[in-house]
């Protein structure tokens, strides 16, 4: 099988990064797959694409070098299959809040292949496409598990939920987690209160061997937190990137005179 390079990466010691879609386009999928991120994650709670197009998604980044992922909108079973029978190489689950709802989470990623070690049911599709025809016996080893934490419930337990054998890593939201934390949707990563969230799940991760990854909105972010140690950062999404260049282009083209 074609194994996860992403995996491999976080094997050696080597950290990685990955874009985001939003839009709802497989151009937009591929476009980013060949800008020379280590992986794309098809965003499906927050960004536009149903499963039709992220199926088109999927078979665009197929022929870039980026691992491809799949944020899916909840922990559901059938959806994370669905995800991965589609080709996805791993699943980012949002919203995951206990040590129950990591290992449901870890176990829809894994075929019950010599005991009880998961519930993913059998029918790989594209998988065998893109990884193989030895797919189903490699497949559990090769597809990346991260639980999202993001809510004042999951960071209350993140020690017990890393300690998850299945799952294998968590990814931050910053977001979700600032407003939890009281700070809202936009705070800073240098806040003390948000930072000292990002190092108790940087740690939990650490003291588990697990990898830990985070969301950013912006480049800069990203680079601190790869400088602090996190090994999957992704500077911001599609909308973002394109929202803002267009603001550039305008203010270049266009520039609003002193005083308005
Ligand atoms: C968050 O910051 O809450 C996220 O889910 C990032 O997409
Ligand atoms: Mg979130």
């Amino acid at each position: 099988m074609k194994t996860n390079r992403l995996l491999d990466l976080f094997r050696s010691h080597q950290s990685a990064v990955a874009g985001w879609v939003s839009l709802d386009s497989a151009y937009a999928a591929e476009l980013i797959g060949a800008s020379g991120f280590d992986a794309v994650v098809i965003d499906c709670q927050h960004g536009m694409a149903g499963h039709a197009q992220m199926v088109a998604m999927l078979q665009a980044l197929s022929h870039t070098a980026a691992v491809p992922l799949v944020r899916v909108s909840q922990n559901n079973l059938a959806e994370i299959n669905r995800a991965l029978d589609a080709g996805a190489y791993g699943v980012i689950c949002p919203l995951v809040n206990s040590v129950a709802q990591a290992e449901a989470f870890g176990r829809a990623c894994r075929y019950p292949l010599t005991g009880d070690e998961g519930d993913r049911s059998f029918g790989p599709a594209r998988g065998l496409l893109v990884g193989g025809t030895d797919y189903p016996q490699h497949a559990n080893a090769n597809m990346l598990a991260l639980a999202m934490i993001e809510t004042r419930a999951g960071l209350d337990v993140v020690e017990a939920i890393a300690a998850v054998a299945s799952i294998d890593g968590l990814f931050i939201g910053p977001s979700d987690l600032g407003i939890a934390l009281g700070l809202g949707p936009a705070a800073a990563h240098t806040h003390p209160v948000l930072a000292a969230a990002i190092t108790r799940i940087q740690q939990a991760c650490a003291a588990h061997r697990k990898v830990a990854g985070i969301w950013c909105g912006s480049a800069e972010m990203a680079r601190d937190m790869l400088a602090q140690g996190l090994q999957l950062v992704v500077p911001g999404h599609d909308a973002i990137w394109l929202k803002a260049e267009i603001a550039r282009r305008l203010a270049v083209v266009r520039p609003q005179p002193a005083g308005r």
